[in-house]
């Protein structure tokens, strides 16, 4: 077989052509005389898988030998988009590809077109979970997927519910949990191709199947719905991403989900590491790293010593260094509510040993506290118990005390989840002389992905400007680019890569949602998460303003009047309201002016629906601005901030996440910077409850537009008295009852924040200037490549924490 496999599948166009025919006959059994797109698409999906293969057992072949150290990221999310253009580029075969099927009468765009995106995920931390696959790949790092590989010989029994009996044997407690239920994971893998190298890693996913075989006997005694439900059940484990957890039955599986998807990791990674030859316990740390993304995985911490200490029959103490040595923490929202907790009571249920590792655990914690610092409210405030009418499980704290080394995502929220996020943990790391404890780690984005395959004109104007590739592996060469900032040349090369991402938005807005743009207008694009701190509302409310002072001029007056195009797009939670009416507020507005043939040439706004990493490709690299304008303070970083500016976009935005960094990096006249500053927060807030809190005019007009039905009324009344409702919550003072106002400042800072759209439309009418700033802008972005912030991840990797 070695002699037969010898040489592996050419990459030639007519090898490739070969290839593909071979996968529509044999593989998809269609003739070649006869398939569609999708049976193309398929084929072509196969090419790539057979070469992709190659590289991955390579790989992996490779890592074994030299006995690397291994990173695991452990994460509920990832968004990774589609994979076909990216794996080509990827695996430098975009030339052969394109020759290929231009020469069987096929364009690559329709094949890429032909793919579905992947939702394995929601929002921020997902997408950055999928950068950081690309840097792993590219920068030769660790392990880390076009077309998904079943391995059905890699499956784990993942237990939940029983008990626990404890007992005494030759001198030691011993504990053992049985019973319940065991639900088995399966291994898929989807190779990740690093760009410029051979070197391809592995994501693993895991899809939950019922430990036995359907139950034919159950199903033969017509037992037909114990045998049915009991095979559901097992798969719905892995059928939804975040059920909505509003519910009990919600956040149960939602426990569910994680515990399954981190103990298979976990007892993977075990096996791995015990595969080597003459393995020691205490080479663990050097040989395993695992990242925990958020608090979803953080179960990781009670598992990893449960498999150590009642699997591999460790002492306690020696799984706790182990366990501590090896895993990392990474924290991505100052809101609270995003750190999850958990009922004791479903904990005791469900995962009833590790309720008993966690207490165990949290009294060794507690007595160390209460050593330092005597009894007091910081004991309270450190426990990873939570008293209360329901006693809960503070995964945060289980994460942070587990954990060797713990970090936030941007500068300003590093600093925040020192001095408010968890403050008291803070204070004992530098009380026992180790305040490197949390560590800063910026986000960032492939470039790979956001520059080259989102937008290949700007690729290309890069590559022949620098005279080569090299700026896609080492960022920094951009920065070469600024001395032809104010080259007429190249304003005029970069206009026509702008005017080209504008067509193909254009063209993209119409057949996705039959809205018509003009391309010459300013493109201004806000797309996340829609949540109340990231103001949606305070951009709709801004778009309604704009609309008001547009009806108010004349035909004449109207013609000097910056045209602009609004695009709003994200997904909300499934149970969160707010977002949803805000939702509809958009959809409104949009029907409202988008229709009305005084103001339509002028602006135009729209929620794009259906959001996902394809749709970003096509929008980021057509904008002219993007709106980042949460409340200071709030975002963790923001990645979408990095994309539009890798693209030439100008920032609208407050000194927030990413943005302050963003800023320094490019020059303070690339941003267009308005509302309060982090520090200010609490004291506007404060005069905010006592209503102490003048409204605008501007506003108050936007406000009686809203209140006189203009975007619902008589005949949408809920949805009118839904957006009363949302104004007049803004409005809320303390006197009204418990504070439910404008927590996240939209009436302070809406001032600053036409001031500030007003600079970008007089910035906009001399091109020439804008030109410049997009150019000096996207050249300055070396700093947020994950090429940089994975390396910095694995250099904390190596460094130990007390
Ligand atoms: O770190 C990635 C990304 C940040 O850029 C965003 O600022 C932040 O909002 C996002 N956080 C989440 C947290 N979700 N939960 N739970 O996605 O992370």
């Amino acid at each position: 077989l070695q002699q037969l496999m010898a040489t592996y599948e050419p990459n030639d166009p007519e090898s490739i052509q070969k290839s593909f025919a071979r996968h529509l006959e044999y593989s998809l059994a269609c003739t070649r005389f006869k398939f569609t797109m999708q049976d193309a698409y398929r084929a072509a999906g196969l090419v790539l898988r057979d070469r992709l293969l190659e590289s991955l057992n390579d790989t992996n072949t490779y890592y074994r030998e030299q006995d690397v150290k291994r990173g695991y990221y452990l994460s509920a999310e990832y968004l990774i988009g589609r994979h076909m253009q990216n794996a080509i580029a990827n695996l430098d075969l975009e030339q052969q590809f394109k020759e290929a099927f231009e020469d069987l009468g096929m364009k690559l765009e329709e094949l890429f077109s032909e793919e579905a995106d992947p939702a394995l995920g929601n929002g921020g931390l997902g997408r950055l979970a999928a950068c950081f696959l690309d840097s792993m790949a590219t920068l030769q790092l660790g392990d880390g997927c076009p077309f998904e590989i079943p391995r059905p010989d890699v499956t784990y029994p993942v237990r939940f519910y029983g008990t626990v009996q404890d007992t005494y044997e030759n001198g030691k407690n011993v504990s053992r949990w049985v019973g319940g239920e065991i639900v088995q994971a399966m291994a898929y893998d989807n190779p990740i191709p690093g760009f410029d190298t051979y070197n391809t890693n592995n994501l693993r996913l895991w899809r939950a199947l019922p430990s036995k075989e359907f139950d034919l006997d159950a199903f033969s005694s017509a037992q037909f719905q114990d045998a049915i439900t009991q095979r559901r059940k097992a798969e719905d484990l892995s059928a939804v991403l975040y059920p909505n957890d509003a519910t009990y039955a919600g956040k149960e599986l939602r426990l569910r989900q994680q515990y399954f998807f981190v103990s298979a990791s976990l007892q993977d990674l075990l096996r791995e590491f015990i595969k080597r030859p003459n393995y020691k316990w205490e080479d663990l740390p050097e040989k395993v790293a695992v990242q925990m993304n958020d608090t979803h995985p953080t179960i990781a911490v009670a598992e990893m010593m449960r498999l150590l200490v009642d699997v591999q029959k460790l002492e306690w103490d020696r799984a706790w260094e182990l366990t501590r040595k090896c895993l990392n923490y990474t924290n991505h929202t100052v809101m609270p509510e995003a750190l999850e907790k958990w009922p004791v009571e479903m904990f005791e249920r469900m995962l009833p040993r590790h309720l008993q590792i966690i207490y165990q655990i949290n009294g060794i914690w507690i007595q160390k506290l209460l050593q330092r610092y005597g009894d007091g409210p910081i004991i309270a405030a450190l426990s990873i118990v939570e008293e209360g009418d329901v006693k809960k499980i503070r995964m945060g704290h289980l994460a942070i005390i587990g954990a060797n080394k713990i970090n936030g995502v941007a500068a300003i929220h590093t600093e925040i989840i020192k001095k408010e996020t968890f403050p008291e943990y803070y204070k004992w790391c530098c009380d026992n002389g180790d305040p490197n404890k949390i560590v800063n780690m910026t986000n960032g984005v492939t470039p790979r992905r956001w520059i080259h395959c989102a937008n290949p004109a700007l690729s290309e104007i890069f590559t022949k400007y620098l005279g080569s590739q090299e700026w896609l592996t080492d960022m920094n060469k951009l920065k070469e680019m600024l001395q032809y900032k104010e080259d007429p040349k190249l304003h005029e090369e970069w206009i026509a890569m702008k005017k080209g991402c504008k067509a193909k938005l254009a063209d993209w807005l119409k057949s996705t949602m039959d809205l018509e743009i003009d391309q010459d207008a300013l493109i201004d694009i806000q797309i996340k998460r829609i949540h109340e701190y990231k103001r949606q509302l305070m951009n709709i409310l801004f778009v309604i303003h704009r609309y008001l002072e547009l009806k108010k001029k004349s035909p004449s007056e109207r013609a000097s009047f910056q045209k602009r195009v609004v695009l709003i797009g994200g997904k909300a939670a499934s149970a969160y309201v707010n977002a949803k009416i805000i939702i509809k507020l958009i959809n409104n507005v949009a029907k409202v002016i988008n229709n009305d043939p005084d103001t339509k040439q002028y602006l135009k706004c729209a929620f794009v629906p259906n959001y996902c990493v394809s749709a970003a490709q096509v929008m980021i690299p057509a904008s002219d601005i993007s709106e980042h304008i949460s409340t200071a303070g709030t975002e963790a970083s923001g990645t979408s901030n990095m994309k539009f500016v890798m693209n030439g976009g100008l920032i609208v935005g407050t000194m927030d996440g990413a943005n302050i960094e963003i800023r320094e990096e490019c020059g303070h006249d690339t941003m267009f910077i308005f509302g309060c500053e982090e520090h200010q927060v609490a004291g506007i807030s404060a005069r905010a409850q006592e209503g102490h809190y003048p409204i605008d005019n501007r506003l108050q007009a936007v406000f009686d537009a809203i209140r006189n039905g203009k975007f619902a009324g008589q005949a949408e009344p809920e949805a009118q008295s839904e957006f009363e409702s949302i104004i007049s919550r803004l409005c809320n003072t303390r006197a009204a009852g418990t504070w439910d106002g404008d927590r996240y400042l939209v009436i302070h800072d809406f001032p600053s924040f036409i001031d500030a759209q007003a600079k970008v439309d007089e910035t906009y009418k001399n091109r020439s200037l804008w030109c410049k700033l997009s150019i000096q802008a996207a050249s300055s972005m070396a700093q947020f490549s994950t090429d940089r912030t994975i390396s910095e991840y694995a250099k904390a990797c190596e460094s130990r924490t007390t």
